[in-house]
């Protein structure tokens, strides 16, 4: 097996992938992407386009995006009773809607109201960062609803959709903190920070999350 990933420790769709990875025992090479680095990222970009990690390599065969590259892991390299994305038609069909609205509606505003903090004063956009807390505000709401009758983001089993979930709320409740109403929302997070997965996934970025602007938020076992 000659699988690569392409990643930085500190980028939450990276973080999805790493859990799915752990969840399905599968080790990869790991290659540190700084897309800082104009080397890097050119050779980055000439490969996948987008230039959006984590990135996938298997032999000749380039995997991009998340939920796919966890369908692929799943399918030919997980063990039959890791079933990230269920055989039943109905249950794969929540875990890819779960797997959706916490990628667009968790991730992305993540994603863009970090950005901002990181872009120089002058080419912030107030107006952006709150759009982005209210769509954050809108899908913890929708989640809260959601978990009435499960454990895990699609049903009673973890799935792909929890490993978009971890990252995404981990960042995301340093932003946004989830209300005092949202009490299924934040039990479900306690227990994905305890799960093994994504335990060794935030364990392997710790020496990183002191670069992370919003550090101060993060749970206090992850603070820097
Ligand atoms: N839809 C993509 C999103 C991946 C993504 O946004 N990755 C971020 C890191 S968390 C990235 O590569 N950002 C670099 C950039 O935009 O230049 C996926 O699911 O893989």
């Amino acid at each position: 097996m000659a699988l690569s990933l392409h990643f930085h420790p500190l980028s939450s769709f990276c973080h999805k992938a790493l859990i799915a990875l752990n969840e399905l025992d599968i080790e990869v090479e790991r290659r540190f992407l700084d897309l800082g680095d104009a080397t890097q990222r050119a050779e980055f970009l000439a490969r996948w386009p987008t230039g959006k990690m984590p990135l996938l390599v298997d032999g000749d065969r380039v995997v991009p995006e998340t939920s796919v590259i966890i369908e692929y892991l799943a399918k030919r390299y997980g063990r039959p009773d890791q079933q990230l994305v269920p055989t039943d038609e109905d249950a794969a069909q929540e875990v890819r809607l779960m797997d959706r609205l916490l990628d667009l509606y968790v991730m992305l505003p993540m994603q863009a109201i970090v950005g901002d903090r990181l872009r120089a004063e002058a080419d912030r956009d107030p107006i952006a960062v709150n759009k982005a807390r209210g769509t954050l505000a809108m899908a913890y709401g929708m989640l809260e609803e959601r978990l009435a009758d499960r454990e895990w983001a699609a049903g009673e089993h973890f799935s792909m959709a929890d490993c978009a979930a971890a990252p995404s709320l981990f960042y995301a409740a340093t932003l946004v903190p989830f209300g005092e109403s949202q009490r299924r929302l934040g039990a479900y997070f306690g227990r994905l920070m305890q799960r093994p997965s994504v335990v060794r996934t935030l364990d392997e970025a710790r020496p990183y999350f002191k670069f992370y602007p919003y550090r101060e938020g993060l749970p206090e076992a992850y603070s820097p």
